[in-house]
């Protein structure tokens, strides 16, 4: 009589619910396997994170449990997929019955609901704790609300878990410094060099494996100097608070040329595997504010994006699911274009944030969501084209949280649950915000013509094709008012401006 401890590669947590009051006979089961790797073909560096990261946590794990069974994805015997796996080692070892931390995404949490008919054993499906707010406090939350506004919903996790509060109201008497958080570039700004950790024997063996088995997945594997134990992540998350921190709130919206990281993080991709603990984040972060090394603009933005918004957009996710990764609001039909893998494109803003992405399987927020997410919605871009893109192309990405982040945030594809109105901007805010149009063959300030920036055509050309679904919104009433006052040969330029650029994105191939 065994048990099984089924462990995935994003929960490499070694205080996993499934993980507690384990049996000296239990086995841990640990799985590479080619369907995960190829449901969407991932990025190949987050590839070599997540399997070097699983690698390493297993190593750790098996220093104090004498029963670690980890399946190498080349193995002769793995089965290639969870439940193929499962199957396999419930015959080999006899298991009585399975224990899981639920997974973080549908599809996986669907298979596994399936186990216990099909092995018939029992399976306990155990709650992840590593969240802040659990499912049904997200669900009760959300009850009889008309509108789930992430302000409304972080501020009770304020409270709730008493950060940044000085009694019931909230240090220095402000909710939010998002006003304090949007400062453009300027010459003053010293970037520090990001912390790299050195990479050892298991990454190496990992890169050569990816490079081997998943040649055709998009981006590069060199260089990789990102942490894949918790050790390392925490040194990563020790350097943002005494380097970068300081500078975060301010500069939180600004993109600069060649400079990737800026003022961020990094840390996504450890909380989103477990490597790091929201929880302990947010409290390192609060306490770098109380010993004054860094500002309240700073930390509550900091704070802002892990209790509120990463809590936010998982209870989004479980809420709306099944269904939300289908949603089509503005009927966007458009191809995503070839420049998205391989970042040939004249616009300066875009090529930097692709080839970025491409480099380092990052992109920060405001490049995601003000350029390459502005991009695909002004320009009409499919939906689950769109998905598929952000799923495949950042460590970070996981369908719970790219899913909003993609239908809710950037496309208003599920109608306005997550954004009041479409983050829409045009080439000011890119030329406000960035010194990318310095570096561009398009002018930010021209609005029509060969050298206009497309952002400021397809920004228009957004709200004429989109009026029926948009008209009436409150919040773009604004927009709407303007484009009335253009007489129809303004409107028309628009249009055949837009029409003219569409056309230059189809490739020979589609013809
Ligand atoms: P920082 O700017 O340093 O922020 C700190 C932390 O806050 C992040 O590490 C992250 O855990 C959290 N956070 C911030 N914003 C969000 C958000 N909107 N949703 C959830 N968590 C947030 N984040 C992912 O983790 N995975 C994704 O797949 C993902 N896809 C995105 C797609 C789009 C189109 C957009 C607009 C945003 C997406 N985000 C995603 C959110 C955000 O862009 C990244 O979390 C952030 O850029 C990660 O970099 P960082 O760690 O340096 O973040
Ligand atoms: C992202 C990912 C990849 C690429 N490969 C694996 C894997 O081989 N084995 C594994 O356990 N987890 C992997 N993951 C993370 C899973 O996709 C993630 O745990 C599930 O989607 C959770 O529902
Ligand atoms: Fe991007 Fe337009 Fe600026 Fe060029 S001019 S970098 S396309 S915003």
């Amino acid at each position: 009589m065994t048990t099984l401890r089924f462990v995935f590669g994003d929960q490499l947590s070694t205080t996993l619910s499934s993980l507690e009051d384990l049996g000296k006979n239990d086995i841990v089961f640990m799985t590479e396997v080619n369907e995960e790797a190829t449901h969407v073909k991932h990025h190949k560096k987050k590839l070599v994170f997540i399997f070097s990261a699983m690698r390493h946590f297993a190593h750790a794990l098996s220093r104090r449990h004498d029963r670690v069974i980890y399946s190498y994805l080349t193995d002769s015997d793995n089965q290639g997929s969870f439940t193929k796996e499962c199957q396999r080692i419930i015959q080999k070892h006899n298991i009585s019955k399975i224990i899981i931390t639920e997974p973080s995404e549908y599809r996986v949490l669907e298979a596994v609901k399936s186990w216990e008919s099909l092995f018939k054993i029992p399976v306990e499906i155990r709650q992840d704790e590593r969240f802040l707010c659990s499912k049904s406090r997200f669900f009760s939350w959300a009850k009889d609300k008309k509108q789930l506004r992430m302000e409304f919903f972080y501020r009770e996790m304020r409270k709730e878990w008493d950060i940044l509060m000085d009694g019931s109201n909230p240090v220095g008497n402000q909710w939010n410094y998002d006003d304090e958080n949007r400062k453009s570039p300027d010459k003053n700004m010293i970037i520090p060099d990001l912390f790299k950790v050195k990479e050892d024997a298991i990454t190496q063996t990992v890169k050569d494996m990816v490079a081997e088995q998943f040649s055709d997945h998009f981006g590069d594997i060199e260089p990789f100097h990102y942490a894949v134990t918790r050790e390392d992540a925490l040194l990563c998350l020790a350097d943002f608070i005494n380097q970068r921190l300081v500078s975060y709130g301010t500069y939180q919206d600004a993109m600069v040329m060649d400079e990737p990281f800026l003022y961020h993080s990094l840390i996504s991709l450890y909380l989103n595997c477990g490597l790091l603990d929201p929880l302990e984040c947010i409290l390192e972060v609060q306490k770098a504010y109380h010993n004054k090394k860094a500002p309240l603009n700073s930390v509550e933005g900091f704070i802002r994006q892990i209790l509120g918004w990463r809590e936010y957009i998982r209870g989004i996710y479980w809420l709306k699911m099944p269904g939300y990764d289908h949603e089509n609001g503005l009927n966007a039909h458009r191809s995503l274009p070839d420049f998205f893998w391989t970042g040939q494109t004249s616009m300066a803003c875009l090529k930097q944030a692709i080839t970025q992405t491409k480099e380092n399987a990052y992109a920060h927020h405001i490049q995601r969501l003000m350029v390459i997410g502005n991009f695909a919605l002004l320009a009409g871009l499919n939906p689950v084209e769109v998905n598929e893109w952000f799923h495949i192309v950042y460590a970070d990405a996981y369908e719970w949280v790219e899913l909003p982040n993609v239908s809710g945030m950037v496309l208003f594809a599920d109608g306005g649950v997550v954004a009041s109105k479409p983050y829409a901007g045009s080439g000011s805010y890119i030329n406000k915000m960035s010194n990318y149009c310095t570096n561009c063959v398009y002018s930010p300030h021209d609005k029509n013509g060969k050298k206009a920036c497309p952002f400021n055509y397809l920004y228009w050309n957004f709200f004429i094709e989109n009026k029926e679904h948009l008209e009436k919104n409150p919040r773009i009433g604004m927009a709407y008012r303007t484009l009335a006052r253009f007489d129809d040969k303004k409107q028309e330029t628009i249009q055949a401006d837009a029409m003219a650029f569409f056309d230059s994105l189809i490739s020979y191939d589609d013809v």
